[in-house]
């Protein structure tokens, strides 16, 4: 029987990835959005004093500079307002706007934000807030997650923000500008122990590179790719775009893994390693693991994109 994307999805079985980000992520979406908000505020301090967040680039930040200047003219009340109606994904300008942005941009934009609670040019989440018996739970969940899991967390909770996009009606993308693939002269190339399949070896340059154009025709037309703790993307065109939208600059440090053919002519390939986002740089090495799924000419059916459950989870390349 010929593969399907779903049949896909359970290849390597056996690869533990980290449920206690979408469990942590499910409980914090139960709680009060001033809860949410000053959590989330608590854990990003916390974790700003052992790794440090990067700037996002000025050509990012233009898209959000309109709402930031909106925000920063309201008064303090009503800037607090604006905050807990992003959490609540309340029908606001405001939350109309930002849920058109890409990850990047919401990062940026609360990035911003944070910037001006600390110069105190925006409303601070009030000095002694007490968390709710629940938020505290979940603010010690998030303490006891990795750097990697914990920054994925707060990804996950700012991209969650904003008005539904499925209530938008029709609506334009706001994301950063592509910048084009990296010079030949600057380019890397991994080595993966156990695995010489040029198609893997190519997948992980050409991201590294940002060479999307190469790296999308690596992919069979009906292929699919799988974020971490998401469906996968299907066909080239969503897959370039999700490429161009979300991985800009990450860095791909694959380390090892293992080979072994499929049914009908396929190749399974996992390998693990560990993936950094421009936003951490080497503060935060992710450990992830990439499920492969070969079709006979050696395209791209199907990866998946595992965080994994613990560093141990590195040396699992069994079927
Ligand atoms: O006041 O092979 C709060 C793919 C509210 C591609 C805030 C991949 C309160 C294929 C929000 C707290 C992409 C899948 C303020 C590989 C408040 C592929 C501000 C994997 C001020 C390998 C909070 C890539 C802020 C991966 C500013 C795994 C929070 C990428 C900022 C993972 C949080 C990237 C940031 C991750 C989090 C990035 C910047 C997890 C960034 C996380």
């Amino acid at each position: 029987m010929p593969y399907t994307i779903d049949s896909a999805r359970n290849i390597f079985p056996s690869t533990l990835s980290a449920d206690a980000v979408p469990a942590t992520i499910a409980r914090f979406g139960q709680l009060s959005a001033e809860d949410q908000l000053a959590l989330i505020w608590f854990a990003y301090l916390e974790m700003g004093k052992a790794i440090t967040i990067a700037a996002p680039g000025a050509a990012n930040m233009q898209f959000a500079e309109n709402t930031l200047n909106q925000i920063k003219q309201m008064t303090p009340m009503e800037q607090s307002q604006a905050m807990c109606d992003l959490a609540n994904r309340a029908d606001t300008e405001v939350s109309r706007t930002y849920a058109t942005w890409t990850p990047n941009l919401k990062l940026g934009f609360w990035y911003q934000l944070g910037e001006w609670m600390e110069q105190g040019l925006v409303a601070p989440i009030p000095e002694g807030y007490k968390l709710s018996a629940n938020a505290s739970a979940v603010l010690q969940a998030i303490r006891s997650l990795e750097s990697g899991q914990q920054i994925t967390v707060l990804r996950n909770a700012v991209v969650d923000m904003g008005y539904d996009t499925g209530k938008l009606g029709s609506f334009t993308r706001v994301s950063e500008p592509v910048a084009p693939p990296k010079s030949m002269s600057q380019r890397t190339q991994v080595s993966i122990e156990g695995v010489a399949n040029s198609t893997v070896l190519e997948y992980m340059n050409n991201l590294n590179a940002n060479d999307f154009d190469a790296l999308i025709a690596l992919f069979t037309p009906d292929g699919a790719l799988q974020p971490p703790f998401r469906k996968p993307i299907a066909g080239r065109e969503a897959i370039l775009r999700f490429f161009k939208e979300e991985c800009q600059n990450l860095r791909l440090l694959p380390e090892r893994g293992v080979s072994e053919p499929a049914e009908d002519g396929y190749t399974q390939i996992k390998v693990t390693g560990k993936c950094q986002t421009p936003w951490f740089g080497a503060d935060v090495g992710m450990n992830i693991a990439w499920r492969f799924l070969l079709n006979p000419d050696g395209k791209i059916f199907f990866v998946a994109i595992d965080l994994l459950a613990s560093p141990k989870e590195l040396l699992n390349l069994v079927r």
